[in-house]
């Protein structure tokens, strides 16, 4: 029949003829295939079987499909694809047109199997094929269950003969029959051989298979069985999958040869040589059920697979002598630090690494190999835990600086002036140095400084890389990488962690793959695991990203050394995420003053017992003859006498306090030392030919109808030089910042378009999808990502944390991140908190980072409202009450404040506090309010003379009233101070009632808090009552850190008393808004108009 593919099929009772269309092969890396036979477009039957089970010729069929030349005409339909990445393409077949009446016979083998069908992802498939097709669930059966000899009867008969046929001349059978044949036979068939060979082949078909299921379940289970626990307290039984017996094989069979080889296979499955089972399953054991358990069979990359099994399967596992010294000198470095400072300092907190200290070796091996594969820097995020040994023997901050912390932590002292900052407790300080490798080059290692806040750092680590490689031409990711390490408890239970990882592939957040080092002592603080995680590993969220992992027992110093070489050649090679999960222990508890046996007593009852893993290692050393006790004596006589000389040296040593800032901070100013103000204005010539080159589209592209008229309407604002809105402003600073030499990046959910599409800052043409953004084209032939605007992932606290360390990196440059709205940043509170408002103080770390928060009460809601403005202003670290000594310009007052908060309502006043945080010779934080409906508003619009360097008097932190007032006015009744989008309301308020008595004026710097500009406007009108207006609640928004502020301001101005201020804005309120619409504008209009016409009493007198 034309166009059909005839198959026959055979279930228990019969045999049937079935004509379908085409077949489609389903198969995913969880062991299982789907064949399913279609006529039409209707699924006739669904057939499915573990991937072991499934003949080698079927597998190269499904190869060979993949392979073949689309362009095959052939009326003979054939699909392939795998669950996870299906090709769904219709690949043509013509060569393989006459296996297929011999393939459908073997189809049976599913069908007589059926109980075989395993953990089938059926939604997986369903979603694969569109939810309309219909198929029965299986039912699982474990494995270990299935009893079937599934290559027997018709299917045995119809193989062997066959097989008779190929032996007799191979070219009468198809090719992959061929290749099937040959490599379960191990010879190229033809004539000439024995009949007794003829009549076994047939069972040697039926035990290769078998050989291939026990092979892959080592490979897929092995590491379930390895001894990974150096306690000995994991009692889990080894999987029935691993088995002999639930394959059929028996004693007899141990010494029989079988032939494994499979040609596209790497490791023990590839190659061709016979081998008896009993050396299968040992070689099978040593490999996968050590102490080291592999787990990377969820790698769907076949090429990444077959490398991995490459390595671990064939690779030569012994140390040379001279290695061994050397892993053995790094874990006695390790081991002695801990001793050392556990002996001079019994009492202090050091968060031992005492159970683990075989990660010194490990690191350092991994550190090695990555220079070896051309890394030159790393940057290291780790918590609490070992944190003073890596810093110490891995990171090299000098012994006697890390001792002098202990011996009472002096403060370190300014080159230039005093502020040293709040300090903060040893084990969170962060340092860099270089580091001298094995092989003679030398490695940036920095280390950086972290919160309490577990994982809290990971994001930060990587965006800090990621600006390594912008920074240094690093394209291809290999110069410049992270290794984040991570305790059991955090990286399963800390969302940062998924949080983190999914940045891994994303194209403007990828570093080319981190190494994960987890060292999992079993416990977190005083919880079991068992009560911390639900998945069977800490380490089961890395499997999302198709990281291999490497599980190791930590008391085996070679094998972590040997996964830690490992992780670092699969970073290099495969520019993906690794991870190292270091089982071991906690010697003490969870520091060293804590009492473990009140809550682990059966796990502190062996650890009590237990030999350290370098006396383990020594013995094994002198057992084998590789070192002698005389060797050992000496070199640890010479790692003792090290340390010791370094505890004396500490007693002197005053660390300074910028010994660990990157060399493009050099000449920066710390909070003490006066830095200038500059004019943040631009010439107009410039503007104007910034404002051409970003409002311009290519004459062959075609935008979407409105978004053309939006850039028309932005060239003709630039051009005229009127009406210049909000996002043309924010694109002039962004130009024109990237014209004065300054690297730009905004990222954020949706912020190329913008969540209130206004930005447009890439357009889509229409027709064929291409992305234009008019800011890669300021400059002739602008380096890529110069300019980077980027949606993120639906991550906020990752996604902060990662901009972060972003701006850490070089002062020069703009790095912004915009929440969708502006509370959605609280799931970012952490970063906000230990390291946004805190960094400088406790870390002496200066970022320029940029936050712009949508906030704005215009009737969306109790979480579309408010971005939480009051938090921002609480961590502000100003005196509220004391009107500060102003210098002549403010700048000081800037440089003192641990960050900015600003709400700003004129495109100019924009684009001047964008280009100020770039302009002057300190970094500090900035919080941007930014609007929402002043987006489009129509009276929210600059002159470009205000952005020029004449006319714009640069950043205003306070707009005075636009009446153009006399330095003092008695005819003024009220003078109302406001910030934000309200002014807008209040100003057509005061002109609806002709209120030409009442000044409004805008506080648009809320922090620090423009003490000289707000005395300056008391002093303007003497007479008026002074209100603050706000649209938030009372208990929220910038009510209560203004209020203390003004009141010293008036005090100063001898206006009155803090209780004569006047409030015009909603009363306090546990939601930041109503839900109710009309409710929003009724209150709205209330307070409005309560501001400019209605008399206001006194807080005091309100509050009774
Ligand atoms: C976000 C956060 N939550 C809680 C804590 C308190 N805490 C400090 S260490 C710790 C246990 C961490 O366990 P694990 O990750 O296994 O590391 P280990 O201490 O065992 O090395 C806890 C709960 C913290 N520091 N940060
Ligand atoms: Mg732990």
């Amino acid at each position: 029949m034309p166009g059909k593919i005839s198959l026959w099929l055979e279930s228990q009772t019969q045999i049937r003829k079935c004509i379908c269309d085409k077949i489609v092969f389903c198969h995913g890396n969880h062991g299982t295939v789907g064949v399913q036979f279609v006529v039409g477009e209707k699924w006739q039957r669904l057939l499915l079987a573990p991937w072991p089970l499934v003949p080698n010729h079927i597998r190269h069929l499904a190869q060979g499909v993949n392979s073949l030349p689309r362009s095959i005409k052939s009326r003979r339909q054939f699909n392939v694809g795998s669950l996870r990445e299906f090709r769904g393409s219709s690949v043509s077949l013509n060569e393989a047109r006459s296996s297929f009446q011999l393939y459908p016979r073997s189809f049976d083998i599913f069908s007589r199997s059926r109980k075989f069908v395993e953990g089938f992802r059926g939604s997986a498939l369903r979603s694969l094929h569109g939810s309309n097709m219909r198929f029965n669930q299986p039912k699982a059966v474990p494995l270990s269950k299935l009893k079937d000899n599934f290559i027997d009867g018709t299917s045995g008969n119809f193989l062997e003969e066959h097989q008779r046929q190929w032996e007799a001349d191979p070219q009468s059978v198809d090719v992959s029959w061929q290749i099937f044949f040959k490599n379960f036979t191990g010879s190229s068939g033809g004539k000439g051989r024995a009949s007794s060979e003829v009549t076994s082949a047939g069972h040697a078909t039926q035990d290769g298979l078998r050989i291939a299921m026990l092979v892959r379940a080592y490979q897929v289970s092995g590491h379930m069985k390895c001894k990974l626990d150096p306690l000995n307290l994991d009692t889990k039984a080894a999987p029935a999958e691993l088995d002999p017996g639930s394959y059929g094989f028996s004693e007899s069979d141990m010494d029989r040869e079988f032939n494994v080889g499979v040609e596209t296979m790497a490791g023990l499955l590839g190659g061709n040589q016979p081998q008896t089972l009993k050396n299968i399953i040992s070689r099978l054991e040593n490999v996968y059920c050590g102490t080291i358990g592999y787990e990377y069979m969820h790698i769907q990359d076949r090429d990444k697979c077959n490398w991995l099994r490459d390595k671990i399967e064939n690779q030569n596992v012994s140390y040379t002598p001279a290695q061994c010294a050397e892993i053995f000198d790094r874990l006695m470095w390790g081991t002695h630090f801990e001793s050392f400072i556990a002996q001079k300092w019994t009492a202090a907190k050091r968060f031992g690494l005492e159970g683990c200290e075989t990660l010194i070796p490990g690191m350092k091996e991994m550190i090695d190999t990555a220079a070896d594969c051309g890394v030159e820097s790393i940057v290291i995020g780790m918590p609490h835990r070992g944190r003073l040994n890596v810093l110490g023997n891995v990171v090299r901050k000098p012994l006697r600086h890390i001792f002098s912390e202990f011996s009472g932590g002096i403060k370190p002292v300014g080159e230039d002036g005093s502020y040293t900052g709040s300090g903060d407790v040893k084990y969170h300080l962060g340092t860099s140095y270089d580091r001298p490798t094995r092989s003679g080059k030398n490695i940036h290692l920095s280390l950086v400084a972290n919160p309490s806040h577990l994982e809290a750092v990971a994001p930060v680590v990587i965006g800090k890389t990621r600006a390594k490689q912008y920074y240094g031409q690093d394209k291809q990711r290999l110069k410049n990488m992270a290794v984040i390490l991570h305790g059991d408890g955090s990286f399963s239970g800390q969302g940062v962690v998924y949080e983190t990882l999914h940045l891994s592939d994303l194209p403007n957040y990828t570093t080319g793959g981190s190494i994960h080092i987890v060292v999992n002592n079993q416990v977190a603080f005083t919880t079991d695991p068992k009560f911390s995680r639900s998945s069977p590993y800490c380490t089961d969220v890395a499997k999302a990203l198709c990281a291999p992992i490497f599980h190791v027992n930590g008391d085996d110093v070679e094998a972590v050394t040997r996964v830690c070489d490992l992780a670092a050649k699969w970073r290099c090679h495969f520019l993906s995420d690794v991870v190292v999960d270091i089982v071991c222990y906690r010697r003490f508890g969870h520091n060293e003053i804590d009492e473990p046996l009140f809550t682990q007593p059966t796990m502190y009852h062996v650890i009590k017992s237990h030999p350290n893993s370098l006396a383990i290692y020594e013995k094994k050393l002198i057992e084998n003859g590789l070192l002698a006790n005389g060797e050992i004596e000496k070199m640890k006589a010479k790692v003792i006498g090290i340390l010791n000389s370094e505890f004396e040296s500490s007693k002197n040593y005053v660390p300074k306090k910028r010994d660990w800032l990157a060399a493009f901070w050099a000449g920066f100013k710390g909070p003490e030392q006066l830095s200038k103000l500059r004019n943040t204005g631009v010439k107009q010539a410039i503007l104007k030919e910034v404002g051409k080159n970003i409002t311009l589209l290519p004459a062959t592209f075609n935008p979407h109808k409105a978004i053309k008229r939006i850039y028309e309407q932005r060239a003709q604002m630039v051009e005229k030089g009127e009406g210049v809105d909000w996002a043309t402003g924010e694109a002039l600073a962004f130009g024109t910042l990237l014209v004065e030499g300054n690297h730009v990046r905004l990222s954020g959910q949706d912020v190329e378009r913008g969540t209130f599409s206004h930005r447009h800052a890439k357009v889509h043409d229409q027709k064929n999808g291409q992305v234009y953004c008019p800011l890669d084209h300021v400059l002739k032939s602008q380096p890529p990502d110069y300019f980077t605007v980027s949606n993120s992932s639906l991550s906020e606290f990752g996604v902060l944390g990662f901009e972060l360390g972003y701006s850490m990196e070089n002062p020069n440059s703009l790095v912004c991140w915009e929440a969708q709205f502006g509370d959605f940043s609280n799931t970012a509170q952490v970063i906000f908190d230990q390291f946004v408002s805190s960094g400088e103080s406790k870390w002496l770390r200066q970022t320029g980072l940029t936050v712009l928060l949508p906030h704005g009460y215009d009737g969306q809601g109790p979480e579309h409202s408010s971005a939480r403005l009051e938090r921002y202003l609480q961590m502000c670290d100003d005196n509220p009450f004391k009107f500060p000594v102003l210098e002549a310009d403010s700048t000081k007052q800037s440089q003192e404040i641990n960050w900015q908060v600003v709400n700003v309502t004129t495109p100019a006043n924009y684009f001047h506090v964008l280009r100020r945080q770039v302009h002057r010779d300190f970094r500090k934080p900035m919080i941007i309010m930014s609007p929402k409906n002043l987006l489009r508003h129509q009276k929210c619009r600059s002159s470009l003379s205000e952005f020029d360097e004449t006319g714009g008097n640069g950043f205003q932190r306070l707009i005075r009233d636009v009446g153009g007032h006399k330095e003092e006015e008695d005819g003024i009744r009220r003078v109302i101070f406001c910030t934000g989008k309200i002014y807008y309301e209040l100003d057509e308020e005061r002109e609806r009632a002709a209120a030409k008595d009442v000044a409004i004026c805008r506080v648009e710097q809320i922090c620090p808090f423009p003490f000289d500009l707000v005395l300056r406007e008391l002093k303007r009108y003497p007479k008026a009552e002074i209100v603050w207006c706000q649209e938030e609640p009372m208990n929220m928004g910038p009510f209560l850190f203004v209020f203390p502020r003004l009141g010293a301001a008036m005090k100063s101005a001898c206006r009155g008393k803090l209780e004569d201020i006047k409030y015009a804005g909603r009363p306090a309120s546990a939601s930041p808004a109503t839900g109710f619409g009309d409710l929003h504008t009724k209150e709205q209009k209330g307070l409005v108009e309560r501001a400019i016409q209605k008399s206001l009493l006194a807080l005091i007198e309100l509050n009774g």
